[in-house]
């Protein structure tokens, strides 16, 4: 059951993404704008605070609170919700792991919308083997002087809070890896040309190019040599959200085809009378009912205070981003050539889906997660 509050912040998440997103979801796709306008109404919705604690500006709700919201955006335009969820994860490390005056200086903004984050782990030898980052923070007096490049990094050019992880000591690997602050503008910071993808073509993807690029000592996110932890303990806590932006994903796909199948005449009937169309509709509104269920009840976990939710995390991205890829796939074949022409929106589905597969760990790597949790708690019995 969803208390009231997520009820309300479902339904006006809902709304929005009726209203406002699902009518220009095809014009960002296809122009690959990033979509301020509708960052904006988020923001004076106050809906990126959702999770946020009251005292910085928050809502006060949890991760299950921002995985409605993710879901609902996504299900009419995972690229433009990408504005959101990528927000979201660049905030995690401050929420998780900032000191006060860090939560203060920038968890506000962040709750209202006025600033958008990154985070910034991926180089581009550095993907599944996250541990292999090159990108290293050296001290200077007051300061740290980061040098390297992230790719691929979501919201980088739009965003002004990016959280970043350096290696501050490269002799201890990644034991020696340190997140930080780093705001837009800082000297030294530039940002690539923007990534043309097959999916997903609201949202912003540049690198993130470090060059002498000073940062204030103040801006070290925990302690020196908890880079790694935190940047995992980020992806634990923000993988219920891809898992709730698949489920969107999904489910917007899944409407489609049900809408289509019951006014689509062949043969003198609407197809969803043939039992090849219904089975292949219940299995999808089955798939991603369950996807559903796991996504929130692994939220749940994560707002239950859970000591560790690596498993249940990669669990819940696992399943319902393959899920998406299904539906969306299932989708497509159900509405036939018209699921494979742009004028329809079934084609964009299929394409957004596929990168819940991918990234905050490629599925493969979940299920390496997954597998290392379940022999470590065998051995702990
Ligand atoms: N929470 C806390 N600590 C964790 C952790 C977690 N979820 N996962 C790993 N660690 C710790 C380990 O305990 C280990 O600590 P010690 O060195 O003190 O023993 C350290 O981190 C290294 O762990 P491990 O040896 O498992 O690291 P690997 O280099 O083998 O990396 C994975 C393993 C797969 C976990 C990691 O590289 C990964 O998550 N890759 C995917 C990265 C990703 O999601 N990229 C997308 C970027 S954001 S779009």
């Amino acid at each position: 059951m969803l208390t009231e509050q997520q009820t309300m912040v479902r339904d006006l998440a809902r709304k929005i993404a009726r209203e406002k997103i699902k009518p220009v979801a095809a014009h960002y796709d296809e122009t690959e704008e990033f979509a301020w306008p509708i960052m904006k109404i988020l923001g004076d919705s106050d809906l990126f605070g959702v999770h946020l604690p009251e005292q910085y500006g928050g809502l006060g709700g949890g991760i299950l609170d921002m995985c409605l919201v993710t879901e609902e955006l996504s299900r009419a335009c995972a690229g433009i919700a990408l504005g959101f969820a990528g927000t979201g994860l660049g905030a995690l490390p401050i929420l998780l792991h900032g000191s006060e005056e860090q939560k203060k200086k920038y968890l506000p903004d962040i709750a209202k919308g006025k600033r958008l984050a990154a985070f910034c782990l991926t180089e581009a030898e550095a993907g599944s083997d996250a541990g292999a980052i090159k990108t290293t923070a050296r001290k200077e007096g007051d300061k740290y002087i980061i040098n390297g490049t992230k790719q691929w990094i979501t919201n980088a050019g739009e965003a002004e809070i990016y959280t970043v992880i350096a290696l501050s000591d490269k002799a201890k690997g990644i034991r020696g890896a340190s997140a930080f602050i780093v705001e837009k503008g800082a000297k030294g910071m530039d940002f690539g040309k923007k990534e043309k993808k097959m999916g997903i073509r609201a949202s912003a993807t540049r690198e993130v190019i470090f060059t002498d690029c000073e940062v204030p000592a103040a801006n070290l996110i925990s302690r020196e040599g908890m880079g790694f932890i935190v940047a995992m303990k980020t992806l634990d806590t923000s993988r219920p959200g891809v898992a709730a932006q698949a489920v969107g994903i999904a489910q917007g796909a899944l409407d489609h085809a049900l809408d289509y199948s019951r006014t689509r005449v062949q043969f003198g009937q609407p197809i969803s009378s043939f039992q090849a169309v219904g089975h292949m509709l219940a299995d999808m509104g089955t798939q991603v009912e369950a996807a559903r269920a796991l996504a929130y009840s692994v939220a749940r976990l994560v707002d239950s205070g859970a000591k560790s939710v690596s498993k249940e995390s990669a669990m819940a991205k696992l399943f319902a981003s393959d899920t998406a890829m299904k539906v969306a796939v299932d989708a497509v074949q159900i509405m036939g050539g018209y699921g494979y022409m742009r004028d329809y929106p079934v084609e964009k589905y299929m394409r957004d889906a596929k990168i819940t597969q991918i990234y905050e760990g490629t599925n493969q790597i979940q299920r390496n997660v997954i597998a290392a949790n379940m022999i470590k708690e065998t051995l702990q019995k």
